[in-house]
C-alpha cells in the first residue's frame, strides 16, 4: 500500500519517520514543493488549490492513503482535500496538539506559522481544548523556510524571536509546524529549562496506521520511499541530512 505524505517541504520527515517505524514495510510517497514553499504566508486560496491538486496526484500516482502532515495545510485545505478524493480514500491531517499541552500544562505557547496562528481553527482548537490553561499562539516568521533552506543560523534567530514572544511563565510550547522538531536541540536550547514541548507526528503517524487497517486490504508494501519535489521526481533536498534531525532520518531508515 503506498501511503502519499504532502507538505511543502520537509515537515514530513518527522511523520515520515513515525510511520516507517511502526510499519517497516509501507511504502511512501513524499510530496515536497520546493517550488511552492513556503506555504505559511501564501493566500488561502493559493494553499487550498495546490494540496488539493497534489492529492490528486498522489492518487493517480497509486496512493491509498494521504496523510497532510502539515499544519498550515491541514487547517486550510483538509476539507477540500476530502471533498476532492472522496469517502473511499482517507485523509489523515495534522493539527496543533493543543489537547494534550493544556491537559498538563497551566501555561502554553503554540508556535505555528502565520496562517495557522491566525487561523479560524486554531481558535477553536484552543477555545475547545484549552481548558483553564493560558495558551497563546506565536507566529514563527521564517523558521520553517530557514529549515528548508537547511540555514540553521537563521532558524536560531527565528527561534530566538519566538522565545522573546513567549509568555515568561510558559510551562509548555506546542510545536504547531511540522518543520519545528528538525531544530529541536535548538528550540530546547533557547527556552527556559522544564519547558515541556508537543507535536503531533507520533499521533498522526498512529492515525494513519488505524485508517489504513481500516481499508481491509493488505497493507505491506516494500518499504520504499518515493520523492517528488513539486512533482519531478527526485531525492530529499541535502539540506535534510544537515539539521539536528539525525534520529528522526536514522528513524526513517
Ligand atoms: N510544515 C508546515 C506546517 O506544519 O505548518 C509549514 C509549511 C510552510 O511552508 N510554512
Amino acid at each position: 500500500m503506498i501511503v502519499a505524505l504532502i507538505d511543502s517541504g520537509l515537515g514530513l520527515l518527522p511523520t515520515s519517520a513515525w510511520l516507517r517505524k511502526l510499519r517497516p514495510d509501507v511504502d511512501l510517497l513524499l510530496q515536497l514543493d520546493p517550488d511552492g514553499a513556503p506555504w505559511g504566508p501564501k493566500p488561502e486560496q493559493w494553499t487550498i488549490n495546490r494540496v488539493v491538486e497534489t492529492a490528486r496526484t498522489s492518487i493517480e500516482l497509486g496512493a491509498e492513503v494521504i496523510v497532510i502532515p502539515c499544519n498550515t495545510a491541514s487547517v486550510t485545505a483538509l476539507e477540500h482535500v476530502r471533498a476532492e478524493v472522496g469517502p473511499g480514500v482517507p485523509v489523515v491531517g495534522t493539527v496543533p496538539a493543543i489537547k494534550p499541552a493544556a491537559a498538563v500544562c497551566r501555561s502554553v505557547a503554540v508556535w505555528a506559522t502565520a496562517a495557522t496562528t491566525a487561523s479560524r481553527y486554531q481558535a477553536d482548537l484552543i477555545a475547545e481544548f484549552g481548558g483553564d490553561a493560558d495558551v497563546v499562539g506565536v507566529a514563527c516568521h521564517g523558521l520553517a523556510d530557514s529549515i528548508d533552506r537547511g540555514d540553521l543560523v537563521a532558524a536560531r534567530e527565528s527561534i530566538a524571536r519566538a522565545v522573546e514572544q513567549t509568555p515568561g511563565d510558559v510551562e509548555g510550547v506546542v510545536l504547531g509546524c511540522t518543520h519545528y522538531p528538525l531544530v529541536i536541540d535548538s528550540i530546547v536550547a533557547a527556552l527556559p529549562d522544564g519547558v515541556r514541548l508537543f507535536d503531533s507526528a507520533q499521533a498522526v503517524a498512529a492515525q494513519t496506521i488505524r485508517r489504513m487497517d481500516a481499508l481491509g486490504r493488505p497493507t505491506t508494501g516494500n518499504g520504499a520511499v518515493i520523492v517528488r519535489n513539486s512533482g519531478r521526481p527526485g531525492a530529499l533536498p541535502a539540506s535534510a541530512a544537515s539539521f539536528e534531525s539525525g534520529r528522526i532520518l536514522g528513524a526513517q531508515g
